[in-house]
């Protein structure tokens, strides 16, 4: 594990983003631990710092595209740190773009503002556990005049998709793209781990026999 990401992830228990108990996920699966990228947005600090660390993850990956796209909600504040951070940390100042859930029919209209949605487009998201809220994104991407060049987010749950890959394997299989992320499930075991903390490893570990790759 690198600086930057056992930072993020005791960063993220600091804030509650990273939290241990009993959580229903989108997909129905109860999970012993949950992050909740939105916590790290309650600061402009704390969104900094998560705009940072996006940053690393993508520059450290190599990953190639032309625009950064924020997905709505949680997205948008997530891709313009990101876009920041590029920026004023790593001299690269991407064009930067975002959708509207609903499309506004006054005004500039349409439903999607900055830059112009076109080249090889870096999705930057929270989460990907089942690969549900990624997908709608890709409708997005093929709808404008762009590709995706890869997606980006905070935590890989490392779960199964509908088969034998895990959901992110399917995504980087149907779409051709690689997805970066700041941690893994297992990052987390393996902080845990070495903190020496029991309290909630069985549970996790349990969790990932059921639903892991
Ligand atoms: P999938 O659509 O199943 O990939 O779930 C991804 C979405 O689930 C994320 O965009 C979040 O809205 C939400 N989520 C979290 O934010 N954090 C988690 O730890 C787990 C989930 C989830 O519900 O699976």
């Amino acid at each position: 594990m690198k600086d930057y990401q056992r930072d993020f992830i005791e960063l993220a228990i600091a804030k509650e983003a990273l939290l241990f108990g009993e959580f229903t996920l989108k997909s129905g699966r109860v999970s012993p631990y949950f992050f909740n990228a939105g916590r790290f947005f309650q600061t402009g600090q704390g969104l900094a710092s998560l705009g940072r660390f996006y940053a690393q993850a993508i520059v450290d990956a190599g990953v190639e595209f032309d625009l950064v796209f924020g997905p709505a909600y949680k997205g948008i504040p997530l891709a313009s740190a990101t876009a920041v951070a590029l920026a004023e940390h790593h001299g690269l100042d991407y064009p930067y773009c975002f959708n509207r859930k609903e499309a506004k029919d006054h005004g500039e209209g349409g439903s999607l503002v900055g830059a112009a949605l076109e080249g090889r487009a870096l999705i930057v998201d929270d989460v990907i556990t089942a690969g549900t809220a990624v997908r709608e994104v890709m409708d997005i991407i093929a709808g404008a005049n762009a590709k995706p060049a890869g997606v980006v987010i905070g935590l890989d749950r490392q779960e199964r998709g509908k088969g034998e890959l895990s959901a992110i394997g399917e995504v980087e299989r149907d779409y051709q793209i690689p997805v970066v992320n700041i941690i893994t499930l297992n990052d987390i075991i393996s902080y845990l781990e070495q903190q020496g903390g029991v309290e909630h490893l069985e549970a996790i570990k349990a969790y990932r026999a059921a639903y892991g790759v």
